[in-house]
């Protein structure tokens, strides 16, 4: 059967395709384990195409349906699809140098074609060859001939190994880009400046005694994240500026010295996503340290005019329009609970709005453009009205049993600036009702409280809970899903 000259004798149709999609999961690989999750790594720029491109309505329901179940297929696709496109170089390099029968100027070939794609996909020239090298040696094995006869089908052997190969690389290459990706997340870890800490230390103080649930102020890495990409963008800090544009008397530029510069302002915001699920975990609150957007502006002479909107732009795309008057009382927050903002909550710098959905604080802000007229956001584009003031909530995820047969039930509620005025339990299915415990309010008025309440059940208890807002309105019962004004209705939980 085998023939000397014949390389590969019982190559199977589908030999030369696998490796080469070998050769393209290891360049996904390498190149996520140099740059680890950021616009560098080569499925990034893919990434965002696949969002790009999903039906409007596909990805509503990816975020009301599967949620961040949703986001990872989302990525899944595009790695897959970055293996795919990179294992097209490794199928040119594998079919010159099987032509030439020079496996090494195969591998060549492949990692030139692949590093010019990287190029292409992400503009870094030496991240590329992070992707280019691990392809360029998988092509070079997969072409090498091979003429001892076996039982088995030589080739079958030989990718059987090369995938074995190359699972143990993408292994290696996921947990060292996992802790690149970290790196460049955020630096600081150094002390927290006085007035955070004095701020914090009350919070903490001030929190409830609530088992499995955070306090008045969230950890700074659980605190939920939503972005319209799976890769958040690097900003260097020397290059950002931020702009004030349009409708204004004078366009002004504000660098991060500009901003770090003033004297800061300290300020705890609650933040919630109209995506999320009426009893969902995206609401979180912080400290954030930064200066009053209008504060920034006349600093420099400049002024915001009265009519009528604003559009706020960030470094990865991403723009929400809103009303003039909803930015007189925004901050721009430079720094978390006292550390540097990370790069996931939009490091250098992000837009805080007091009392509206989290959709418009922009994150990685670049540019606040004031206009004349209405426009819609991304968001809204998509069909979602999320640039108002948020709906009132009252969560409910603690169910602590306690000493005795006695229950605690407890979370957060949280409406805005309108603020929280009281939170009621039924332990009856919402016939009877009874005012919970609250923390003490945090000294800022845009901010969630936790509830907390105690009681001994006897037998299953269909427990409800309700907030009535600062305007004395109660949290509606009508129950509606996310889209398109954000969830509403009232939480409830068997407890037993
Ligand atoms: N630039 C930018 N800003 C953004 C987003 C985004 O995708 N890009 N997501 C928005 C949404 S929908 C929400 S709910 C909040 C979430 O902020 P967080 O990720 O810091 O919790 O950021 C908002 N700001
Ligand atoms: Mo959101």
């Amino acid at each position: 059967m085998a023939s000397a000259a014949a390389p590969l004798t019982h190559r199977g149709r589908f030999a030369d395709p696998v490796a080469a999609f070998l050769g393209g999961v290891a360049a996904v690989a390498g190149s996520y384990a140099a740059v680890g999750l950021t616009p560098a790594f080569v499925a990034a720029p893919v990434s965002a195409l696949v969002v790009a491109y999903t039906p409007d309505a596909v990805v509503t329901f990816a975020i009301l349906v599967l949620g961040d179940v949703g986001d990872l297929l989302g990525f899944a696709l595009a790695l897959v699809l970055t293996a795919v496109a990179f294992g097209l170089a490794a199928l040119s390099g594998l079919r010159t140098g099987r032509v030439l029968e020079r496996p090494v100027v195969g591998g060549l070939l492949g990692g030139v074609v692949a590093w010019l794609l990287a190029l292409l996909l992400t503009g870094q020239v030496l991240a590329g060859l992070a992707a280019a090298l691990p392809l360029s040696v998988v092509v070079w094995v997969a072409g090498r001939p091979r003429r001892e006869p076996t039982a088995v089908d030589p080739s079958r052997r030989r990718l059987l190994k090369l995938a074995a190969g190359v699972a143990v690389f993408g292994g290696v290459s996921a947990l060292v880009g996992a802790r690149v990706g970290d790196e460049s997340t955020s630096d600081s870890g150094g002390a927290v400046s006085q007035p955070v800490q004095q701020r914090l230390d009350a919070a903490q103080a001030d929190s409830l005694d609530l088992a499995g649930i955070p306090g008045l102020v969230s950890e700074t890495g659980s605190f939920y994240r939503v972005d319209i990409n799976a890769v958040d963008p690097t900003v260097a800090v020397d290059d950002w500026t931020l702009s004030v544009t349009g409708a204004v008397d004078a366009e002004q530029t504000f660098t991060y010295e500009d901003v770090t510069g003033m004297e800061p302002t300290y300020v705890f915001k609650t933040l919630r996503c109209v995506g999320e699920s009426l009893n969902g975990h995206k609401m979180d609150n912080a400290l954030w340290t930064g200066v009053p957007v209008v504060d920034l502006v006349e600093s420099a002479g400049g002024s915001l005019p009265d009519e009528c909107c604003v559009v706020l732009h960030a470094a990865d795309g991403y723009y929400e329009e809103f009303p003039l008057s909803a930015l007189r009382d925004a901050v721009l927050a430079y720094e978390m609970n006292g550390e540097t903002l990370p790069r996931a909550h939009g490091y250098p710098v992000r837009a805080l709005v007091p009392g509206h959905w989290g959709e418009i604080n922009v994150k990685w802000i670049t540019e606040i453009e004031v206009t004349k007229a209405e426009s819609t956001g991304y968001w809204e584009k998509r069909g979602w009205h999320g640039t108002g003031p948020v709906n009132t909530v009252a969560k409910f995820h603690a169910i602590n049993h306690l000493d005795g047969g006695r229950v605690q039930v407890g979370g957060h509620a949280y409406a805005g600036t309108r603020g929280i005025d009281r939170v009621e339990v039924s332990v009856d299915g919402g016939q009877t009702w009874t005012e919970a415990t609250l923390s003490k309010p945090l000294p800022d008025p845009d901010t969630w409280r936790q509830w907390a309440y105690e009681f001994e059940p006897s037998g299953s208890h269909e427990v409800v809970v309700r907030a009535v807002d600062g305007e004395g309105d109660v949290q509606p019962r009508d129950e509606a899903d996310a889209f398109p004004n954000g969830p509403s209705g009232w939480v409830s939980r068997m407890v037993r």
